[in-house]
């Protein structure tokens, strides 16, 4: 058999895992990729997706409950050591599936499953092994970026799966698409996503969910209230929990996040090109787009997997969408769009050459977060630049004209501005 591709799902129950694998399901058949999804989770009765593979057709949940008088949690521990002592069912069913699928697994959300019980762990070393590549994907809900001690809690519980699974591994924060919901942040979404010094969540512990401009005001009613000499100890204890906690993770440096609206097929694209990145995906005969929506697609993840690697750019892009009022608040640290020059000399000599990233486009949203080069203009009669966009093949398409508050420059600093 060749080496086969895949992604593992994980994360808390009510992550959005199950939704993900009928999303990248559908996203990867329309690139032309072979995708088969194996339903791992035996309580998972009814499921989006069309499962190719399905535990329960090996053990049923129901039945291990009322045998072994467990409760559902022991049911699915129960369940995966059974799946373990069984796993050449599962190869033998994967390998039915013929040699080039891409697999999807889509595992139960109970974490003691991969911070406590071996059998997942096993499992998934089994099928690397057999020449699996597969790359974990945790799922974490972007809720919990809106209460410190949840999201402490969550990199903590990241971190241990990381260290316990042992594979290349990519944590999500999921349903980023109803963060406007959760009130304002502590710290803007790159702060979650990039994770470089959690302890300065710490001040937001016992406050309300507050921007650090926002003043304590809220945080000292609340104190004020309740501050009696236990409830002090108390708070006392739990911040040192956290403290530590926080050191910890932050003395591993592995946990950082992607985001995920799963409705979006640019985020969905994104994600995939991280994946692929991870577990070294070499794109295989499947892949050869032959409609022309598969054409479509595999022309707009190549552009997106081209841009990943702008992590600034990845950053400020997925702000920009899920976060409108953080980022109307930081407008003055965003980089601003392209300003034309007036001077026609300066306009080529400044604007020719430069790197831009697309956004704003109403008519065209598929090409928002793409990235090029400024190929000419503006034009005299509509003001428009025209822009090459990369191809993620080493390749350009276009010229397209695009008005210059869609292009942000990627060179630093507002283009034309600076000039003479
Ligand atoms: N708004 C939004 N809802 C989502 C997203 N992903 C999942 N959900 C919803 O979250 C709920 C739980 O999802 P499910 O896939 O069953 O979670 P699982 O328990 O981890 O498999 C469902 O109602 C989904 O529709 C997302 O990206 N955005
Ligand atoms: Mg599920």
């Amino acid at each position: 058999m060749p080496t086969r591709f895949g992604q593992l799902i994980i994360g808390t129950p009510g992550a959005g895992k199950t939704t993900y694998a009928s999303g990248m399901q559908q996203f990867l058949s329309g690139l032309g990729r072979d995708v088969a999804v194996v339903n791992l989770d035996p309580a998972n009765e009814e499921v989006p997706y069309e499962a190719a593979i399905s535990l329960s057709d090996l053990v049923s949940l129901d039945s291990v409950m009322d045998r072994m008088a467990l409760g559902p949690n022991g049911g699915l521990v129960y369940c995966m050591e059974y799946l373990e002592a069984n796993i050449d069912w599962l190869l033998e069913k994967i390998d039915g599936l013929g040699s080039a699928k891409y697999l999807v697994f889509d595992f139960p959300g109970q974490v003691e499953l991969f911070t406590h019980c071996s059998s997942v762990q096993r499992i998934m070393q089994r099928l690397t092994k057999e020449d699996f590549r597969l790359t974990v994907i945790n799922l974490i809900d972007a809720h919990h970026c809106s209460e410190p001690s949840k999201f402490i809690s969550a990199s903590l519980l990241a971190l241990t799966m990381m260290v316990q699974l042992e594979m290349p591994h990519i944590n999500v924060l999921s349903k980023v698409d109803l963060m406007e919901q959760f009130g304002a942040l502590p710290f803007n979404l790159e702060f979650f996503m990039d994770l470089q010094d959690m302890g300065r969540l710490l001040p937001y512990l016992d406050a309300p969910p507050a921007r650090p401009d926002q003043g304590e005001e809220d945080g000292d009613n609340a104190a004020a209230l309740e501050d009696s000499a236990a409830h002090a100890v108390f708070k006392a204890k739990r911040r040192r929990l956290h403290a530590a906690v926080c050191e910890l993770v932050d003395d591993y440096g592995l946990v950082s996040f992607e985001t995920l609206n799963i409705q979006s097929a640019e985020s969905v694209g994104r994600l995939l090109a991280r994946v692929d990145k991870a577990n070294g995906y070499v794109f295989g005969a499947s892949e050869c787009a032959s409609t022309a929506e598969a054409k479509y697609a595999s022309k707009l993840f190549s552009s997106i997997s081209s841009d990943t690697e702008m992590n600034a750019e990845r950053t400020l892009l997925v702000q920009e969408r899920y976060s409108t009022r953080l980022a109307e608040e930081r407008a003055t640290e965003m980089p601003a769009p392209m300003q034309v020059p007036q001077s026609p000399a300066l306009r080529n000599a400044v604007i020719v050459g430069s790197r831009v990233a697309l956004r704003g486009l109403v008519a065209k949203p598929e090409l928002n977060g793409l990235v090029g080069v400024v190929a000419g203009g503006p034009s005299a009669k509509t003001g428009r630049l025209a822009v090459r966009l990369d191809n993620g093949q080493g390749g350009v398409q276009g010229p397209f004209q695009l008005k210059p508050e869609n292009l942000v420059s990627l060179d630093g600093g507002v283009l034309g501005v600076s000039a003479p």
